[in-house]
């Protein structure tokens, strides 16, 4: 069922060039996809943030001085445990994440390894402005890993950091993840594995727009998969390419959507960033760096920060 922020979710279609927001990615099937892609081989930056973390993570919380641990787009991954490992005992951990299911699923199984954790769930989808935290009596650290701020435009992150940091008190820190620019080769590979698993997460937003959103005439089959890397936007673009003239109906907007052959309908952008872009844009927003982290290779940072 349709709700209305599906007319929000689907009116970029209908851009000049046709697009959607990155959330279209993630239902259950495409969620259990992501997590088969942060073990391909090519997809690295997994694996590097989780290898900074082990390094680091105690450190990293030490320097936060925090007692409360806020995760944007929560996991069970062992990336969340590394820093909750470095919690002083009595600490509260705060997953927020739109998966009610998710969220339900990590409270039970960090309940059982961390007895004396207080877990404050917050079903909410923390790209949404209206989000507001729960308070805390001491420092939070904000953790908004895995490169997800890559997902949002250059507008859409200065917007985003400084809602985040108008939410939060003096003294509470933002622990940043974002994939480092790096050679082009490999940066696509990341985005269109051997296996094709990554394909399969891209075509998958057809199955979302049929059943979230009810299209008709609209196939998996029509598209390609298509990801590459734009220069001047510092990006991997995601794209489904029309193999054929594409003639859908959504019926829950009374609209029509064509797509010509070669057309290309824009489901994801992944910024790579530059340490000095990081550095500008955490400070624009109000915070102010105190450390970074890389993995030995180079190819991800961790960026703590300080409001
Ligand atoms: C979860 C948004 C960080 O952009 O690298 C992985 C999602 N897309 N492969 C990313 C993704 C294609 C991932 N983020």
């Amino acid at each position: 069922m349709m709700t209305g922020s599906g007319n929000a979710v689907l009116r970029g279609l209908w851009n000049a060039q046709p697009a959607l927001p990155a959330s279209c990615l993630y239902d259950r099937r495409g969620s259990l996809l992501f997590d088969e892609i942060t073990r391909l081989p090519e997809y690295y930056p997994a694996r590097r943030e989780t290898e900074i973390l082990q390094a680091a993570g105690r450190r990293i919380v030490a320097a936060s001085a925090a007692t409360t641990l806020v995760e944007l787009g929560s996991g069970t991954s062992a990336k969340t445990r590394l820093l909750l490992d470095a919690l002083p005992v009595g600490s509260t951990y705060v997953p927020v994440d739109v998966s009610a299911e998710m969220l339900a699923a990590t409270a039970e199984n960090l309940a059982i390894a961390y007895p004396d954790l207080t877990i404050t769930a917050v079903e909410a989808d923390f790209t949404d402005a209206r989000v507001s935290l729960p308070a805390a009596t001491g420092r939070r650290l904000v953790a908004f890993l895995g490169s997800t701020i890559g997902n949002f435009d250059d507008h859409a992150r200065a917007a985003f950091l400084s809602r985040l940091a108008d939410t939060l008190s003096p003294g509470d820190t933002l622990l940043l993840g974002t994939d480092l620019v790096k050679d082009t080769g490999r940066l696509t590979a990341a985005y269109n594995d051997q296996a094709g698993v990554t394909a399969d997460f891209n075509r998958n937003v057809v199955e979302v727009l049929r059943s979230r959103y009810g299209a008709v005439g609209l196939y998996a089959d029509d598209f390609d998969h298509v990801a590459c890397w734009n220069p001047a936007a510092h990006r991997v673009e995601m794209k489904l390419r029309a193999r054929r003239t594409v003639d859908a109906q959504f019926p829950s907007v009374r609209r029509r959507w064509r797509l010509p052959a070669g057309g290309d309908l824009l489901t994801e952008i992944s910024v790579k960033f530059t340490p000095s872009m990081v550095d500008a844009e955490v400070t624009a927003a109000g915070f102010t760096p105190v450390d970074v982290w890389t993995d030995p290779a180079g190819d991800f940072q961790l960026t703590l920060c300080r409001l």
